[in-house]
């Protein structure tokens, strides 16, 4: 066994002193003065800045630290000591620097100077900020609007990408895809078709009043780790937790609250799950029917005997369709196939099932391992069906809550940032600014990432992220990124998508959310969305990380200004010198949204923009809630055989997506490396394979590609047998772009089929 990996069946809790730990190793590496800690208090308060990691709702009664460790993690991320400045490319070219890993890369330091490539000497340069919005602007202008992409990772606030949104339709496309493309767009498509509504339907107080939560593939411990509080205090007043997940997730088995000092000294623990259900990765369909088959057999035994039903059956008779359809299905299925499929027993489903039925308000819960699969948008309608069963969407305590990546990824696509244009008030656009908005539909992710390998897409904007290390396919995106006209990288660290500069190729260095962003009338205000719907006011306060850095949004007016042309409706240098003036034309262009935006906006919690489905209207095609009757069991693409595992692609608890923090997996026990793949010891062992031995993955998706990732060590780790893991973003490379959620093209990133190599 790999002296690396010190303890793969960690049984450390969630929270509790590793936490302090954590964020202790962090905070002493290239960090900071006290004035972090000062940061670290003001974070998600109302007064304060809404934490830069990921969307967990802000309480509107908050704790005197109303931060997680890995919240913490990415302010103190931001806040470095350490500096990427222009003489550091005097040390390194860009393709020396490909051999670099995504941890040294960011470890540079906050980038501080705009860069310009410059393909003799292969490293960046520096340029003006002048120069740099004169040459994007030349070299836009001299694209087709179906041949350049405006990209958007989920951090920039609502201001900033109303106005990217404005850029790209004025310059005349809907190519606007986001990161959600690669997340929740499968909510986005799926939950739309069968309530209504793109977005989760509860709210705070919800959480409060649920006896019983079910969990389906989203792990609170490391990805919003704030949710274990308000689930600490469901189990402290008798509620339910039922999970399914292939991988045992320490945050959704016990919880020690960093935050009392009772439960600290005491090493008081709150055991989460009351059941914990290692589905095999893609295996939720059948989980999920069984289910219904034990709420439809219970209902029946109820009506033989007289008894008060198990189904809500007012509510199924006003609010949905399909029911009938669905119910036979439900019928039919066979507890052989459910087992199978899911790779759980009869007993363990009917167990779950028995607390369904008893809970009379329960909330689903799901994240990327339902939405990141061939079937994704399947998994979701099936989850919909059995909180439909017994009208658990629209009612206190109960709802659907797809838990969201990136603290602004919702609202962004609130606001504009979106590809299909049925989402858009054109009309509204076209009033406020007097232009015609393009009337095609702009490419998905996967659309956009086909068109640059075909070289139809010349030109990429992005605004954040490091979309080459977030898409599959990552080799032919490497070299397709290259041959690009135009390459633009709205960032704040450095990171690989710089590595591969298109022909000209420019990195746009911005403020950070945390820091104080004073423009013309002052000091600027943003807002973000939360995954309940609810819009936030945050004011950075610290000095920015360098003097030269702009804002997102003077960033995205000073490309407009260089790239449009004159329209008296386009007031960029206004909107860039007070902020409050474009939420204004976004309370104007969704007016039902943001009433009173800029009344509001301080709101402790945030104010609630509304959710029709909330309020059990469905703004669905026939006006309900619809039962949708599965045409399969498994959420996957391709058929089971021997030698080929399902690949789920992980978070370690030390990174925020593509960003790693460190080698400290502390939840899963596996330290100093990232290089490992997980699988159960009867799978190593049928393998003939053994503990710390380096293999191969190899993509066996079957389009006659060669894919593979090597130098993995061979790791025991808890996990049902098929189902194999490794890290996101390395795994990237074995993916197939055409390997997505069909309805949504959402890339299905959880169920990748692979073989092992040797
Ligand atoms: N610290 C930290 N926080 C983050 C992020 C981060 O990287 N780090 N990323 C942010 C972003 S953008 C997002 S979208 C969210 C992501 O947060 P999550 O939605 O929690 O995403 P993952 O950790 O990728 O996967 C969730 C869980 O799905 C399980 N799973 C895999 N396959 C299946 C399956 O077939 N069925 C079931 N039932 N479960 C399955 C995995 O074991 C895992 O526990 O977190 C956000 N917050
Ligand atoms: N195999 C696999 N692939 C996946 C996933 C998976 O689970 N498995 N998850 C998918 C998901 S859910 C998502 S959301 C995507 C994430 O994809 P992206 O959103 O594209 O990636 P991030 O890692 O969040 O981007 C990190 C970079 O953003 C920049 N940045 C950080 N903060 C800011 C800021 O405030 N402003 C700006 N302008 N830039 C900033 C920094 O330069 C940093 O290097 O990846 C997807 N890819
Ligand atoms: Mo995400």
């Amino acid at each position: 066994m790999a002296d690396h990996i010190s303890n793969p069946e960690s049984k450390e809790p969630a929270g509790g002193w590793g936490s302090l730990k954590s964020i202790a190793r962090i905070y002493g590496e290239a960090w900071p003065t006290p004035a972090a800690v000062e940061a670290l208090a003001r974070q998600n308060k109302p007064g304060g800045f809404m934490c830069v990691s990921c969307a967990w709702p802000k309480p509107a009664n908050y704790h005197p630290f109303e931060f997680c460790e890995n919240g913490a993690k990415a302010t103190l991320w931001d806040l470095t000591n350490a500096r990427c400045t222009p003489d550091f490319w005097g040390d390194h070219t860009v393709t020396e620097l490909r051999a670099w890993k995504d941890h040294d890369l960011e470890m540079t330091g906050r980038l501080t100077h705009p860069m310009r490539y410059d393909g003799g000497t292969d490293r960046y340069v520096e340029v003006t900020w002048e120069e740099a919005f004169e040459q994007i602007g030349a070299a836009l202008k001299k694209q087709t609007p179906e041949s350049t992409v405006f990209y958007s990772s989920g951090h920039a606030g609502l201001e900033a990408a109303y106005l990217y949104a404005l850029l790209a339709r004025a310059f005349g496309t809907n190519n606007l895809p986001q990161s959600s493309n690669m997340c929740h767009e499968t909510t986005s498509v799926g939950l739309s078709n069968v309530i209504g509504s793109p977005v989760g339907t509860i709210v705070w107080e919800d959480l409060e009043k649920a006896d019983a939560f079910f969990f389906f593939g989203q792990n609170p411990g490391s990805n919003s780790p704030r949710f274990l509080h308000p689930l600490q205090d469901a189990k402290k007043r008798g509620a339910s937790i039922v999970t399914f997940n292939p991988v045992i997730e320490q945050g959704l088995v016990s919880f020690v609250n960093p935050q009392n000092p009772f439960d600290m000294l005491t090493g008081n623990e709150t055991a989460i799950s009351d059941e914990y259900l290692q589905v095999q990765a893609g295996g939720d369909i059948a989980a999920i029917l069984g289910l219904c088959k034990t709420v439809i057999e219970a209902d029946d035994a109820a009506l033989s005997a007289g008894a008060p039903r198990v189904l809500d059956v007012a509510f199924i008779e006003e609010h949905t369709t399909g029911f009938d359809r669905f119910i036979d299905c439900v019928r039919q299925a066979d507890w052989q196939d459910i087992e199978r499929e899911s790779g759980l027993s009869e007993q363990a489903i009917r167990k779950a099932g028995e607390i369904y039925i008893s809970s009379e308000r329960v909330i689903g819960v799901y994240g990327m391992g339902l939405t990141q699969h061939a079937e994704g948008a399947l998994n979701i309608a099936m989850l919909v069906n059995l909180l439909l069963l017994r009208g658990n969407i629209g009612r206190e305590g109960a709802g659907c809550c797809p838990v969201r990546g990136h603290s602004n990824v919702q609202g962004q696509r609130t606001v504009g940032v979106a590809e299909k244009t049925k989402l858009i008030p054109m009309d509204k656009l076209r009033q406020l600014f007097n232009f015609d908005p393009p009337v095609k539909d702009g490419l998905t992710i996967v659309d956009a990432v086909k068109g640059l390998i075909a070289g139809e897409v010349r030109a990429f904007v992005c605004l954040g992220g490091n979309l080459l290390r977030a898409v599959p396919e990552q080799k032919e995106m490497e070299k397709g990124w290259e041959k690009l006209d135009l390459t633009v990288m709205v960032s704040t660290k450095l990171n690989r998508s710089h590595l591969f500069p298109g022909k000209q190729a420019y990195i746009l260095p911005c403020l950070s959310r945390l820091e104080m962003d004073r423009q013309a009338s002052g000091s600027q205000t943003v807002t973000t969305e939360d995954s309940f719907s609810h819009i936030s006011a945050s004011i950075g306060k610290r000095t920015p990380a360098s003097p030269y850095l702009k804002s997102e949004l003077a960033i995205v007016t000073g490309i407009a200004q260089a790239t449009l042309p004159d329209n008296p409706k386009f007031k960029w240098d206004e909107w860039t010198a007070d902020y409050g003036l474009v939420r204004d034309l976004i309370e104007a262009t969704y007016p039902k949204d943001f009433k009173d935006y800029n009344g509001r906006m301080f709101q402790p919690g945030g104010f609630y923009r509304g959710n029709d489905a909330h309020d059990r209207i469905w703004n669905t095609e026939e006006k309900k809630a619809a039962f949708t009757s599965p045409e399969r069991l498994n959420a996957l693409s391709f058929e089971e055989r021997i030698g080929r595992y399902r690949l789920v692609t992980m978070r370690s608890n030390d990174q925020f997506n593509t960003t790693i923090y460190g080698y400290s997996d502390r939840f899963r026990g596996i330290e100093g490396t990232r290089d490992v793949v997980l699988m159960c010891e009867e799978d190593i062992e049928a393998a003939g394979l053994y503990a710390g031995q380096s293999i191969r993955l190899v993509s066996d998706f079957e389009d006659g590609k060669r894919r593979e990732l090597g130098g993995l060590l061979v790791t025991p780790h808890n996990l049902p047998r098929g189902t194999i893991g490794a890290y996101y973003p390395e795994s990237n490379v074995l993916n197939a772009i055409d390997h997505h959620d069909r309805l949504s093209k959402t890339p299905a990133s959880k169920a990748i089929p692979v073989r092992i190599e040797i």
